[in-house]
């Protein structure tokens, strides 16, 4: 069973992950890990950490030759920007006198963290629960991308939205596949719209949020299960995408949008498959049913149904402000203005590319629990045997 656990502060000496459960006999395109890396640190309105960064993953066991043993895999993605900091952040002894914060951020861990922590000082908190820690989920979901695509099962997303500029149309799979920009949006007109957008929060001060797309192609029908709530295939999805740093809703197929429809107008009416002759659901001949509409995006009583997935995922705009909002000193316990931490602008394509990660790694665990296996060889055969 595929599990994944990180580790690792923002400015500490690396980021690292184990990925157990991937079975033995994936070969890895490590080159492709290192892609999606530096995808994560692109976009327009990044901040500098991204220049002093140049993500490439290390992988540390669980690998022999570029090929998984089935033994766990242990991934580092290392800070360079340690060297600016170890006499803050090192654990053998450091000075935690520098860099304190106190003048609390809204909207970020700070004050929840030192409250449930006991921390007086917020940079205890901040340092894990930074989207520098997205990095690391980003190398090990490439890994589950890439378990998943030897079952023909593939990933795509892209930016729908970035604060009020919205792309209201509808993409292909084929279209969104592959799709690179400089913001990860679709309609390259929205797309620069999207940029003075950002352009006009920088210069205030502000910051952006925006609303993503996903897409998963090629998943049969039957993964997840109506049996338990925790198995529902679009609950384990929600959760790992609200997981991501600065996610504040989820949708899937319609979403709220079916809230305000008839029954009539939603749910996806069912036809025969194609070819004639077939005797139904209980035969080896068993061919998929056609659907016209897939707003149900692709999951029905908490199982894939065959179609496409579609989900949906709104990013807050960054909570640190160069403007700063009003919070309390925490030190002095008097009004203040939020500390202006380091930050980007606008980090909605990195959201996509970690929401992505997000998606595929618990995708994995999905279909590994449904078919165990210790090769892929078996996996692959156990999967093709699905009706
Ligand atoms: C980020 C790393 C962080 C931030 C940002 C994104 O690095 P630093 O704190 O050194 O600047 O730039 O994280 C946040 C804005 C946040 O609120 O967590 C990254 O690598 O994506």
């Amino acid at each position: 069973m595929i599990r994944l656990t990180t580790a690792g502060e923002s400015h500490g000496k690396g980021l690292f992950a184990i990925l157990e459960g991937v079975p033995a006999g994936l070969k890895l395109d490590i080159g492709a890990i290192d892609a999606r890396l530096a995808l994560r640190q692109s976009g327009y309105g990044r901040g500098a950490r991204q220049k002093i960064e140049s993500d490439r993953v290390e992988i540390l066991s669980g690998v022999r030759d570029r090929v998984t043993l089935g033994s766990p895999i242990t991934l580092a993605v290392w800070n360079h920007d340690y060297e600016n900091w170890k006499d803050v952040m090192a654990p053998e002894g450091c000075d935690t006198a520098q860099r304190r914060l106190t003048k609390v951020r809204p909207g970020h861990a700070d004050l929840a963290g030192m409250l449930k922590f006991g921390q007086d000082d917020a940079r205890n908190i901040l340092e894990r629960a930074s989207a520098r820690e997205t990095a690391v989920r980003v190398a090990a979901g490439e890994i589950c991308r890439q378990f998943l695509s030897e079952l023909g099962i593939s990933a795509a997303g892209y930016v729908r939205s970035i604060g009020t500029v919205s792309d209201e149309k509808s993409y292909t799979y084929s279209a969104i596949y592959g799709h690179r920009s400089l913001l990860g949006m679709m309609d390259p007109t929205l797309e620069e719209e999207a940029k003075c957008l950002i352009d006009e929060a920088k210069n205030n001060g502000d910051s952006l949020g925006g609303i993503i797309e996903l897409r998963v192609h090629g998943l049969k029908s039957g993964y997840g299960s109506p049996m338990t709530y925790g198995e529902k295939l679009d609950a384990r999805l929600a959760c790992a995408l609200m997981s991501v740093q600065a996610v504040k809703g989820v949708e899937v197929g319609l979403g709220f949008e079916a809230a305000r429809r008839f029954g009539s107008a939603v749910h996806d009416e069912i036809l025969p498959p194609p070819e004639e002759g077939d005797k139904g659901v209980g035969n080896d001949s068993f061919h998929a049913f056609i659907r016209r509409t897939n707003n149900a995006g692709g999951i029905e009583g908490g199982m894939s149904n065959g179609e496409e997935l579609v989900l949906r995922a709104a990013m807050k705009p960054i909570p640190t402000l160069m403007k700063g909002l009003q919070t309390v000193d925490t030190d002095t316990m008097q009004p203040a203005l939020s500390a202006p931490e380091r930050s980007d602008v606008c980090a909605i394509l990195a959201c996509e590319v970690v929401c992505e990660a997000a998606l595929v790694t618990e995708l994995s665990k999905v279909v590994s629990e449904r078919l165990g296996g210790d090769t892929m060889e078996e996996v692959i055969r156990r999967n093709g045997a699905l009706r």
